[in-house]
């Protein structure tokens, strides 16, 4: 590798005039994401989980921590922590993606996280089941939702909330919510809801409420900022809009060979490249096809079979590179009969965007 084959892109200026946008670049900075190289692994390690906090860590104490349940329950009840971890313990490996990953194309650009592809990570994650103690504080006939409310508060477009979610009963049965105090076998980060979150499985993050401190059943369907304003696909931002939800169909292989510091333009050696990658869709679905593009030519990779409903599948394929330059990409299909798309499917925000990914390479 004694060329520079990267020299000849002028892409990045020397210098650029004007300062970055200090908007960005603040939440950029208090949100990490995943490194794509740990596609590699099944479990993503936990200090390379993305992040996606809208305000500011609440530092919680775990042993003074309470879980509420209160509203419209014949039996609202309180719980500790040490309640909880006594109360039948579920361990799950789940894929977790923000619904704005790959966000970063979209123009004109809403203010948000400008990912690209790094937002999913999954993790094994310890809790218990919310639909039992759902049962046992026994929701009245009235109630049409159940809202999850965290510790964290601040403001949004001028509107105070503490960060909130809602599911229906229906959902909170069917989608295997768990209520979240480990993380790959340590108590949860508090970056990533200590001591207490929920996870809900095949959904995109935003459902999956951090420091969890108030469960409550509501008569009316929730209208929390986090519901209601935003998570929605839009065409005008002024729109209503429909709610965000299962998770997309994708897949996202690890950069091969070596990186351009500026550009993550790849340099590769002539000869046998191992592509890897993972894939994964909503609501547990498994993918029963990954393809690689290579020089124009769909190529199907090999794919292991799923292990765990919620997890994502490794998917891998040999290639004979030779000298040149190339795009490549890769595509999931799901048992659904999704497929990602090529060209991204902007909404308003750049929500829920699964098109495939593309990963320039230079081969010597
Ligand atoms: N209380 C609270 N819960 C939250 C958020 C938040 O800002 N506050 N962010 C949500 C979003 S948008 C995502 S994608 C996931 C990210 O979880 P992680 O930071 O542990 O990866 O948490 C969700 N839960
Ligand atoms: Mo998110």
């Amino acid at each position: 590798m004694s060329k520079n084959p990267f020299q000849i892109y002028s892409d990045k200026p020397i210098t650029v005039d004007g300062i970055y946008s200090q908007a960005e670049v603040g939440l950029a900075n208090r949100n990490s994401g995943n490194l794509l190289e740990t596609l590699a692994l099944d479990i993503t390690p936990t200090g390379c989980h993305y992040l996606l906090n809208h305000f500011d860590v609440p530092v919680l104490d775990p042993k003074a921590h309470r879980l509420k349940f209160s509203g419209s329950f014949e039996a609202p009840f309180e719980v500790s922590m040490a309640e909880i971890m006594n109360l039948p313990a579920e361990t799950m490996p789940v894929t977790m993606e923000c619904a704005g990953n790959g966000r970063a194309g979209v123009s004109p650009r809403s203010h948000s996280m400008p990912w690209m592809y790094e937002a999913v990570g999954t993790s094994e994650w310890t809790g218990t089941k919310l639909a039992p103690l759902i049962e046992r504080s026994c929701p009245k006939n009235s109630v049409v939702e159940i809202s999850f409310t965290g510790a964290d508060y601040g403001y949004d477009m001028g509107e105070p909330h503490f960060f909130g979610r809602s599911l229906t009963l229906a959902q909170i049965k069917e989608l295997d919510v768990l209520l979240v105090y480990a993380m790959n076998g340590a108590p949860l980060l508090p970056q990533h809801g200590a001591p207490l979150r929920v996870i809900v499985p095949g959904w995109y993050g935003m459902a999956s409420v951090k420091w969890l401190t108030n469960i409550t059943a509501l008569t009316e369907p929730y209208d929390g900022y986090q519901q209601v304003k935003t998570y929605r696909f839009k065409v005008h931002k002024d729109d209503l809009g429909i709610p965000i939800q299962t998770i997309r169909v994708k897949s996202l292989m690890v950069p091969p060979g070596v990186p351009d510091w500026s550009t993550r333009k790849r340099f590769v050696s002539a000869g046998a490249v191992d592509l890897v990658g993972r894939a994964w869709s909503g609501d547990g679905v498994p993918i029963v096809k990954v393809e690689v593009e290579v020089a124009g030519e769909w190529r199907k990779a090999n794919l292991l079979e799923k292990k765990h409903r919620y997890a994502w599948q490794k998917w891998s394929l040999s290639w004979q590179a030779e000298p040149g330059e190339y795009i490549l990409r890769c595509r999931a299909s799901d048992m659904n009969g999704n497929i990602q798309p090529l060209d991204p499917p902007w909404d308003q925000a750049g929500f829920a965007n699964n098109a495939a990914q593309r990963v320039h390479v230079f081969v010597e």
